[in-house]
């Protein structure tokens, strides 16, 4: 028996120490503004890069019950947009569109069950495209939003709060945004990602793990990465694209654990988890909701780009729920 609980004691103790070992501990660099409103509310960011002075370059976030904020990279808000219910947003720069290269922001709306587009002008003001419109949504309710561009196509992923998802298209004649493909997923599903390269659209199911599809395979459809309460633990939530070292990464928001698991996509296998711990500056993130990675972004605090995450609850000071920015270079160097 002493034996046994001897060696019990040492395994707990060597899963314990390897635990640890995967997990890469950072704080945040800064963080934004307190949405306005109590209790959740601020839910996905998008980052949009400046053209010539990155130092001038925007968070976007949502305000899941009114609209989109902006925000300088020193947190101040610059902008909030009234369009409703916003969920999810993403961003596309440099979109080429009728003969016209466009900066593109567009995002799930619950207020209208459809996608509401923008567009940023070079000297970072959003402004809503009110002449592109979208056809309404089939889903019960639209949530999760992501875009692409694949094989110069514009895309839109939409997902739904009771399951499935959606792929729809710009097309650039009309202006029109038009249901091309649904796609079928059990339950819940909010974040999602498109790899512009090669078309795959990554989406989480809530309840269950992470799927691919493609946009050009119509047969596609695979869970590639399922909930396995140690790394990934319900709800899973927002996923980001990172690269690093030649590989292609999935960075996941899982909920339940309140980290972010990474995982290699050219095998699914995973990595380490990166947690946003207290610094005494900024309060750290947990409740994790979506989450944004941009490498394109050069500044002098964020040389290899940002993470920007939603964070549940903002403490130091209390206040109403905001968006965290971490330096990359920092997570990069620990994987
Ligand atoms: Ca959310
Ligand atoms: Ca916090
Ligand atoms: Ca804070």
């Amino acid at each position: 028996m002493k034996t046994n609980s001897l060696l019990l004691l040492i395994f707990f103790l060597a899963a314990c120490q390897h635990h640890q070992a995967n997990l890469i501990k950072v704080t945040a660099d800064m963080e934004t503004d307190a949405v306005d409103a109590d209790g959740d509310a601020a839910d996905d960011p998008a980052l949009w890069v400046h053209p010539t002075d990155p130092e001038q370059s925007l968070v976007l976030g949502t305000h899941k019950h009114m609209g989109l904020y902006s925000y300088d990279l020193n947190g101040n808000m610059k902008q909030f947009l009234r369009v409703g219910r916003l969920n999810n947003v993403d961003v596309r720069q440099q979109v080429l569109l009728r003969d016209t290269l466009v900066d593109v922001v567009a995002a799930s709306n619950r207020t209208n069950n459809a996608i509401t587009l923008f567009y940023v002008r070079p000297e970072g003001i959003i402004k809503p495209w009110s002449r592109a419109t979208a056809e309404v949504s089939a889903l019960d309710e639209v949530y999760g939003f992501c875009l692409g561009v694949v094989d110069q196509d514009l895309i839109f992923v939409v997902t739904g709060r009771s399951g499935d998802a959606e792929i729809y298209r710009f097309v650039e004649d009309n202006q029109t945004v038009i249901r091309t493909r649904t796609l079928h997923i059990p339950s819940k599903s909010e974040g999602c990602v498109v790899d512009d390269e090669t078309g795959d659209i990554y989406i989480a199911e809530e309840a269950a793990g992470i799927w691919r599809f493609n946009y050009q395979d119509e047969h596609s459809s695979e869970l590639i990465i399922a909930v396995d309460n140690k790394h990934l633990e319900p709800d899973v939530e927002g996923l980001a694209l990172l690269r690093h070292q030649g590989e292609k990464l999935l960075v996941v928001s899982s909920q339940g654990n309140s980290q972010f698991p990474v995982y290699r996509l050219s095998d699914n296998v995973y990595i380490k988890s990166v947690v946003i711990t207290d610094s005494e500056e900024h309060d750290g993130v947990t409740g994790t909701d979506g989450i944004a990675v941009n490498q394109s972004l050069s500044t002098t605090n964020y040389p290899a780009g940002v993470f920007v995450i939603q964070d549940d609850i903002n403490t130091q000071p209390d206040d109403a729920q905001n968006f965290k920015l971490v330096n990359l270079q920092k997570i990069l160097d620990q994987l």
